[in-house]
């Protein structure tokens, strides 16, 4: 191979309802992304028990995800979708990468702490070892290209430095059985087996927070429902929530630097501009010096006449469990055959007897 094929991989948890920031921050982007490159989608369910390891209804969250994948956009035809624990090569390929990486790189990971919180000690071991995992997930595919919300980024980071660390430690075993595709790192060609994948952050809805305390980012596990708008919500559920989310007295200025310090209003002008594909800036050029009684109404309108289509067709798919189960499966065996091929080079290049 002389260069890597262009590959997007991404995955949503079914730890609980979707909301706007997993909408805006990933899966718009995964619908966007599935016209020009060939795309895998998956429901990220051995990732969902490293902060729970009981979940009653694993297997409906889990349809649910996969209904809000198809019901945004999500060609299954086309592209893969399908759930991580059909396909245990990436549980095999992040034993391997947990022998890679090194302990103190999990240590620094932001969400480790975050969800680990005070209780460091009690947390898992998976908790930990989440991102090496994410890793697999993306490399077992040698995916290039990876949809995230910016809270992802020094996950894909790590995912580099993995890539790299493997392809720097088997560089003789990779050139020996021939293997390796040539890539360009800083100013050097170097030829590794696994690609330095390529975080697709950006936009003004990279990152989107709570409505009731915008330092905190907008999250499913928040015990706030007030907190996020989720994909479900009707139509009076999203205008309340809207209505009642945390603002300041003050007008919204017409220029961003009338944004600093005021992170709840700067939340609410990115919803607006991630809803319409506008700038933050050109939002501001509409409604600066308006009131929030008169942008959060309007607001509430966008949100509903974009999320009520989306909350419909979710209703739509999920009452057909016959058709998701059958999406999963097809995508599984898929994405398996897949996975199975980045493995056999994997064993090989590590040395593992397998006959
Ligand atoms: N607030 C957000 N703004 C923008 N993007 C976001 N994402 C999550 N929250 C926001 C992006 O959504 C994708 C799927 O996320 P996930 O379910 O795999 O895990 P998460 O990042 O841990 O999301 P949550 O909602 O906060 O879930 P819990 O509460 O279970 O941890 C990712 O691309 C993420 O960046």
């Amino acid at each position: 191979m002389t260069a890597f094929q262009p590959l997007v991989f991404s995955g949503v948890q079914p730890t609980g309802n979707l909301h706007l920031g997993n909408y805006l921050g990933a899966i718009r982007k995964f619908v966007a992304l599935q016209e020009k490159s060939d795309c895998i989608y998956c429901v990220v369910d051995l990732h969902s028990i490293t902060a729970q390891l009981v979940h009653g209804d694993l297997a409906d969250q889990t349809r649910s995800i996969t209904a809000a994948f198809l019901a945004s956009g999500i060609d299954p035809k086309k592209h893969i979708v399908f759930n991580q624990s059909r396909v245990m090569q990436h549980a095999e390929l992040a034993w391997v990468f947990n022998c890679v990486a090194r302990i103190g790189w999990m240590n620094r990971m932001t969400q480790f702490k975050d969800k680990a919180g005070k209780d460091r000690e009690n947390a898992s071991l998976g908790l930990l070892a989440y991102p090496s995992l994410m890793a697999a997930d993306m490399m077992v595919y040698r995916a290039t290209h990876v949809p995230v919300g910016d809270d992802q980024k020094q996950h894909v980071e790590l995912t580099r430095d993995i890539a790299q660390k493997f392809n720097n430690d088997f560089s003789g075993r990779i050139a020996e059985l021939g293997v390796g595709v040539e890539m360009q790192v800083g100013e050097e060609t170097v030829n590794g087996f696994f690609p330095l994948i390529e975080p697709v952050i950006g936009g003004p809805a990279a990152r989107i927070m709570s409505l009731r305390d915008g330092s905190k980012k907008m999250s499913k596990s928040d015990p706030s429902d007030l907190s996020r708008i989720n994909l479900t919500d009707d139509a009076d559920t999203i205008s309340k929530k809207i209505r009642k989310a945390k603002t300041d007295p003050d007008a919204l200025p017409s220029e961003m630097d009338g944004l600093a310090g005021r992170p709840e209003a700067e939340n609410l002008v990115g919803i607006y501009a991630g809803l319409t594909d506008m700038t933050k800036e050109a939002v501001l050029q509409q409604f600066g010096g308006q009131q929030f009684s008169t942008f959060k109404p309007a607001l509430a309108d966008l949100a509903v006449e974009k999320l009520a289509p989306i909350a419909g067709e979710m209703r739509r798919i999920s009452a057909d469990r016959t058709y998701v189960d059958s999406v999963l499966r097809d995508g599984g065996e898929r994405a398996g055959a897949r996975a199975e091929a980045t493995m056999k080079s994997v064993r090989e290049i590590m040395g593992f007897l397998q006959h």
